[in-house]
């Protein structure tokens, strides 16, 4: 039941967090709780690590040979512990199967057994850096690893060994070293030589494997808290980082809207203030004269007049233009643009083609009411020019990815409540 609760939500959570694949899988793996425990040979091939499980499983289900031999996961389930047999460390094999070593190193092994032929003296850099994140996975997770040296018989004498053994303790400090010889052991069964199987160290080993086999359940349980912890900490992160992005936009949207309507008040009324001359009625306005066919090549009064008032209406057009563009609003909406560019200018579309007559001028920039037609007209172009439409799909989007890390907390918090009843 969890464990399908799992599967069925875990997109959700991947989706979000892929580079937490590997947790996912492992929190699968832990969800069944009816799972028996999982202990896995680890190490570079040929060290003796098939031999080993074949002595501790007291088989030979485990093929065991003197080339590269476990290519494939292979797996025994006895008396309730299933003992998986890992391709070689070796970069190698490693590559090849990869994903076998991968999948029994970190998804399926409760125990892990990282094992080393003393014989092969200090550990490379491999082995050592597999050790390096098996201890920092023991820290964070309490899942536990024992260090097997192996073959012990196979070294010349006791004095070399200890020498080897102290190198690798200096090497590997904070590890217990537990050494055997597998073959001493089996010989010591066959031949019914109780000091071989005595020395052959395998009974320490097993009772040591025992006592992590014990701790398994508590390890289980607090590992499963803190990789749910851990993803729920990342969603925590990445959805507080998306409500503050949010209210910086919702700001910076906030700021432009009021700097731009200050500043368009602003210019509206500094051209009443500079038009107020020209547009005030004068005793006859010349302006409305019609001039003659014969006028053609005179300057009129009316002439004058309608120059005046264009040169005024235009200069009018230059400072409101100055502030569109500094907030470009320069041109109209995608939906909106005719073919001429000129006509699809905000300009054009809010003022008109061409202003003539004092009356207009009036009625645009004298009026107040005509002053605020015109401020909601710019406002409302404003507010859909392109940068501010891009604003505000940025903040929807910050939102819709608020709500998936919501949602994928929720998958998180059932999780935690249909398998350990985490709270
Ligand atoms: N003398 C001796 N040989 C061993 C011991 N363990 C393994 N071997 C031999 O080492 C070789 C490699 O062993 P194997 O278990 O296949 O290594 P793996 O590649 O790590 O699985 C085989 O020939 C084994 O017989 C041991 O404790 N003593
Ligand atoms: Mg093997």
């Amino acid at each position: 039941m969890a464990v399908t609760e799992l599967l069925a939500h875990k997109e959700q959570v991947l989706a979000i967090l892929p580079e937490f694949g590997l947790s996912v899988q492992r929190l699968e793996v832990l969800a069944n709780l009816d799972a028996p425990p999982v202990v896995t040979v680890l190490g570079k091939y040929n060290h003796g690590k098939s031999y080993l499980l074949n002595v501790l499983t007291q088989s030979t289900q485990f093929s065991v040979a003197d080339k590269r031999e476990t290519l494939a996961l292979q797996r025994a389930e006895q008396e309730g512990v299933v003992w998986l047999d890992a391709p070689g460390l070796d970069a190698d094999v490693y590559q090849v199967d990869d994903q076998h070593a991968q999948q029994a190193l970190w998804i399926e092994s409760d125990v892990r057994l990282v094992v080393h032929a003393i014989k092969e003296g200090e550990l490379d850099a491999s082995e050592l850096e597999l050790i390096a994140l098996l201890e920092q996975d023991q820290t964070q997770t309490q899942r536990q690893f024992l260090m097997v040296l192996t073959q012990s018989d196979q070294v010349a004498d006791e004095i070399t060994l200890e020498q080897i053994e102290s190198q690798i303790q200096q090497q590997i400090p904070q590890q217990a070293l537990h050494v055997v010889s597998a073959a001493r052991y089996r010989k010591g069964l066959d031949y019914h030589i109780p000091l071989f199987v005595e020395k052959s160290g395998i009974p320490e080993l097993q009772q040591q494997i025992n006592v992590a086999l014990q701790q398994v359940p508590a390890a289980r349980r607090y590992e499963y808290q803190q990789r749910l912890a851990q993803l729920q900490d990342e969603l925590e992160r990445q959805k507080n980082q998306c409500l503050i992005t949010q209210a910086e936009l919702t700001q910076r949207l906030q700021h432009e809207e009021q700097s731009f309507s200050a500043d368009l008040s602003a210019v509206l009324e500094q051209v009443a203030v500079d038009l107020a001359d020209v547009m005030h009625e004068p005793e006859v306005d010349h302006a409305l004269d019609t001039d003659t066919i014969q006028d053609v090549f005179k300057i009129t009064a009316g002439k004058l007049e309608r120059s005046r008032l264009q040169i005024a209406y235009s200069r009018a057009c230059i400072a409101i233009r100055s502030v569109l563009t500094q907030y470009g609003v320069a041109s109209l909406p995608k939906d909106q643009q005719v073919g001429a560019a000129s006509l699809s200018t905000v300009m054009v579309a809010v003022m008109g083609v061409s202003v003539k007559y004092r009356a207009d001028l009036r009625r645009l920039f004298g009026d107040p009411a005509g002053r605020e037609r015109l401020h909601k007209d710019f406002k409302a172009y404003f507010e859909r020019s392109e940068a501010r439409l891009a604003l505000q799909a940025q903040l929807e989007q910050q939102q819709t990815q608020i709500d998936q890390r919501l949602a994928a907390l929720e998958v998180l918090q059932l999780w935690g409540e249909l398998v350990y009843e985490v709270q």
